[in-house]
């Protein structure tokens, strides 16, 4: 078939961020298995990373997670990114660990913690991410908090919210006025019985009390199997607070599997809404596309060349959509028709134009294969001694 221009375009214009702790030893909180040529720093995770926007065109930028990722000075790391040919992008909060040397623990919750101190503590080093971010060039970033329980009766429900509003408040009046704030919520784990930004209703209603800059983030393994995500997604941009995505797929829980590599058709399904809602702008468009992946099997270079394949495969099929097609079908309540709209997109193998987009933009056509001959992953096995292996992370 010919390519329209306008999906091309369209391709070239997709930038899918890249998450540096996804470029460490990661596993389950079983075991962590070692990879050689592991990164040994966060320049080292950069370096992995622009590898994958060599090879791709795709990931332009790489978010950072602190304090995993803090370094002396933020403008060598930013410079060093520079170098490299990528930016750095959102900065990730952490206050579900406690860290060596730190005041208060979290054993009692972070933003939402009962302890006054605690509350404090948390909203301090989201202050101190947003004042590193302001040297990386950041304008986003992300609050994700363990809070919650693990028996009923343990804490109040609306307490324990509104100690968290008040606290995410705080960090909300320290945002630049070009920021935004992205709240991703998360049904379960660590916190078994209970959440306190469990979903996105409560994520949404946060977001709309706290303000215009604090949108929602929907970590796709962040809900119950089954969940209708696509629909999420058009909810929260009929409300303008479409934030952003952390990709990845899942088959039980928050297995953050390689993206598509469980589901693939929902990850179209919400490209889909995502095509309708640029079409419809509520209040604004202006999602961010983040991986947020855990690779205990694979080199990460290779998960992350793969799954930037698939997110850029399933956006080809939702702009391939015939979309008058599909509207004509709704409103004439053509149920098969309008379904049918959907799966010729679908069943289109758009693997040629996404190696000619990737081939324009100065990328490889076939990505995998040109990563293993660089011998990339061998050359670091030798330069880069092995890291010790963490405890599983979240
Ligand atoms: C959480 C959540 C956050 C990520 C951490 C590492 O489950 O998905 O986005 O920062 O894991
Ligand atoms: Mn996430
Ligand atoms: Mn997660």
């Amino acid at each position: 078939m010919s390519i329209p221009a306008h999906v091309l375009d369209q391709l070239a214009e997709q930038a899918i961020e890249l998450p540096s702790w996804a470029f460490g030893n990661s596993g389950t909180r079983f075991k962590v298995f070692g990879t050689p040529g592991t990164p040994r720093d966060p320049y080292e995770k950069i370096a992995d990373a622009a590898q994958v926007h060599e090879h791709t065109a795709l990931a332009p930028t790489v978010a950072l997670h602190i304090p995993w990722d803090k370094v002396a000075s933020y403008d060598d790391l930013r410079a060093h990114a520079e170098d490299l040919g990528v930016k750095l992008g959102t900065v990730n909060s952490n206050t579900f660990q406690d860290q060596s040397g730190q005041l208060h623990s979290y054993a009692t919750g972070s933003l939402s913690s009962t302890d006054a101190a605690t509350r404090a503590q948390a909203v301090a080093h989201n202050i101190e991410c947003i004042d590193i971010g302001r040297k990386l060039g950041s304008k986003d970033i992300t609050v994700w908090v363990g809070d919650g329980t693990n028996f009923p009766g343990q804490q109040d429900f609306t307490r324990s919210l509104d100690r968290y509003l008040e606290a995410a408040s705080d960090i909300y009046a320290a945002l630049p006025g070009d920021w935004r704030m992205l709240l991703e919520h998360k049904m379960f784990e660590p916190a078994f019985y209970s959440s306190v930004i469990s979903d996105w209703g409560s994520s949404m209603l946060a977001a709309q009390e706290l303000g215009p800059k604090a949108k929602c983030l929907v970590d796709l393994g962040h809900h119950a199997p089954n969940t209708n995500i696509e629909q999420i997604v058009a909810r929260l941009h009929r409300f303008g607070k479409l934030g952003g995505f952390h990709f990845n797929d899942s088959k039980y829980g928050d297995d953050d599997l390689d993206s598509g590599s469980i589901n693939p058709h929902q990850l179209f399904l919400i490209f889909n809404e995502l095509i309708e809602a640029e079409l419809n702008p509520r209040d604004g468009f202006n999602p961010s596309y983040m991986i947020d992946q855990s690779h205990n099997v694979t080199d990460p270079i290779e998960s992350m060349l793969s799954s930037a394949e698939t997110i850029a495969a399933s956006f080809a099929k939702a702009i391939l959509v015939d979309r008058e097609a599909l509207h004509a079908a709704q409103a004439a309540n053509d149920t098969m028709m309008a379904f049918q709209a959907l799966r010729r997109a679908y069943n289109v193998d758009v693997a040629p134009i996404l190696a000619m987009a990737r081939m324009e933009a100065g990328g490889a056509i076939d990505v995998l294969s040109v990563y293993r001959a660089s011998k990339w992953r061998e050359r670091k096995a030798q330069e880069r001694s092995p890291v010790g292996l963490g405890a599983g992370i979240v």
